[in-house]
């Protein structure tokens, strides 16, 4: 099902999530369905990284896990850098484990991500306790979470019924998961935010098992609404100008799948 409303009509519909909310005024706002996935090692570099693509992004995704240096230091200056540009920050922690674990991992140890990541992601492979641990620290503090109901990587097994699944798992949580990681737009519900990783201007992959389609595809063809980038931007000579380029081939597709 093709969303013919636009960015700025779902952030007003009565049952969006805040944060749904706040999203997707940015995206309009900013003219940006663009999420950078800043994939790289060191505390300086993603802070530079942010601070630079601020301006084109309406997100920024993390791994903390792959930081050599992360201090509690770095999750402030990447707060203030969001609140400067004006993004949101997704902390790709993909959790898989059951309700009790979760709440820990997200809460405790040394990241303590629910204090300065806006949205995570989780495993639907649990079931619904993952959400419900994970609820349990993340919704009284404003924060969402994505499920992962499709993977953009080569012979993965969340197909068919899987995706229904964690179609009715954020349905009943809808208080706290607000969007899909996804290939494509599936939820009938235009409050729900699809996000694609898998992204780059030309088709391909990598040798890891990485797939890629286009911006364009991804938008205007299986209706998505966020593109996330990584190796792209990351790989390019010139990152600013390359997520330039990805901001602007996202932001077409869009206004090319709300034209009549
Ligand atoms: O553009 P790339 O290939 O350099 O990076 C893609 C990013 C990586 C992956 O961990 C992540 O997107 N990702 C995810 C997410 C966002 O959950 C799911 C998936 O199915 N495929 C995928 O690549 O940081």
């Amino acid at each position: 099902c093709l969303v013919k409303l636009s960015y700025a009509e779902r952030a007003g519909l009565p049952n969006v999530h805040p944060l749904a909310s706040k999203l997707l005024k940015i995206m309009e706002d900013k003219k940006s369905n663009l999420c950078v996935s800043a994939d790289v090692t060191n505390c300086e570099e993603l802070l530079q990284l942010a601070d630079s693509v601020g301006p084109k992004i309406c997100m920024l995704k993390t791994h903390v896990d792959i930081l050599k240096d992360y201090t509690e230091g770095f999750s402030q200056k990447l707060q203030v850098l969001a609140e400067k540009h004006d993004f949101l920050i997704f902390e790709d922690r993909k959790f898989a484990d059951i309700g009790n674990t979760v709440k820990q991992q997200y809460e405790g140890g040394l990241y303590q991500i629910s204090s300065w990541a806006d949205i995570v992601n989780a495993h639907v492979v649990p079931g619904p306790g993952v959400v419900k641990g994970l609820s349990s620290v993340g919704k009284a503090l404003g924060r969402g979470c994505l499920l992962i109901a499709e993977m953009s990587s080569q012979g993965s097994l969340a197909t068919g019924n899987y995706r229904q699944a964690a179609v009715k798992m954020a349905e009943e949580d809808s208080d706290f998961v607000f969007g899909f990681i996804c290939g494509s737009a599936f939820s009938m519900r235009p409050e729900f935010i699809h996000m694609t990783p898998g992204v780059q201007l030309e088709a391909g992959g990598d040798v890891l098992g990485q797939q890629y389609t286009t911006p364009e595809e991804v938008i205007y063809n299986k209706g998505s609404d966020v593109i996330i980038v990584g190796r792209g931007v990351l790989e390019a000579a010139d990152r600013l100008k390359a997520a330039e380029l990805y901001r602007r081939s996202g932001w077409d597709a869009y206004t090319k799948r709300l034209s009549p």
